[in-house]
């Protein structure tokens, strides 16, 4: 059994990533250690910010002389891509509607009327859109700073307004491709099958079950 700490303050990443990996991995989060230093996401791409947060609680977990306690540490960096807006938010998807650059996170709320206000002034037409999701692994056996790295993405597009009450940050107005409903409509168990943080995991349990084959 691999114990796994994800780096992530975000609730509703740890639910969705602790019922996809089930019960092969131990996943302990955040919550569970204090003093972890805040990761400075100031990287360019999904990517680099994957690294910067699993590094920055890996390199801890080191100096706390830890690293014991944990096999790989696994953080998440992911985001929205709305063509008509050139990309955006991207990798500001968490902070969208924030403009004080360095404050934190901007609400769900607050994010969605944005988006919705700026696709408002676009010409009408569908708006089409992804979800992307890169996980990347640290090896707490390592001595280095290095990363393997899952990539995911779920196709789809942004309704004109919110619908629904599942999920988090943009569900409610994306619809995913082959769907007429909002993730945040479609709930959990839908999402769970499709989105672009499950194809990340599942090519993360790969890596996993061919390393033990
Ligand atoms: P951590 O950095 O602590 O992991 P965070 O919420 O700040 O948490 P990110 O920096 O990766 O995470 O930003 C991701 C944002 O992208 C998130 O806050 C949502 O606004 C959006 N997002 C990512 N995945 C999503 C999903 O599955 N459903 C809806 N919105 C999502």
């Amino acid at each position: 059994m691999h114990r796994i700490l994800i780096a992530t303050r975000n609730a509703h990443k740890v639910s969705e990533v602790r019922t996809m990996l089930g019960d092969n991995f131990e996943c302990l989060t955040l919550n569970e250690y204090d003093g972890v230093p805040e990761a400075v996401e100031d990287g360019e791409t999904f990517g680099d910010n994957a690294a910067i947060k699993a590094n920055t609680v890996a390199d801890w977990l080191r100096t706390e002389e830890r690293d014991h306690e944990i096999d790989y540490v696994l953080a998440d960096d992911s985001g929205l891509e709305v063509d008509a807006l050139d990309g955006a938010p991207g990798v500001h998807s968490a902070r969208f509607a924030q403009e004080d650059p360095v404050a934190g996170n901007s609400s769900d709320a607050d994010n969605n009327a944005k988006l919705l206000r700026m696709l408002g002034e676009k010409p009408d037409g569908p708006k089409t859109a992804r979800f992307k999701c890169i996980l990347a692994l640290v090896s707490m056996t390592e001595a280095d700073d290095g990363a393997v790295y899952f990539e995911g993405a779920c196709e789809g597009s942004i309704q004109k307004e919110a619908s629904g009450n599942a999920g988090f940050g943009y569900d409610p107005l994306f619809i995913p491709e082959g769907h007429e409903k909002s993730f945040a409509e479609l709930g959990e168990e839908v999402k769970n099958g499709i989105s672009h943080r499950s194809v990340a995991l599942a090519g993360l349990s790969n890596y996993f079950n061919r390393d033990s084959a």
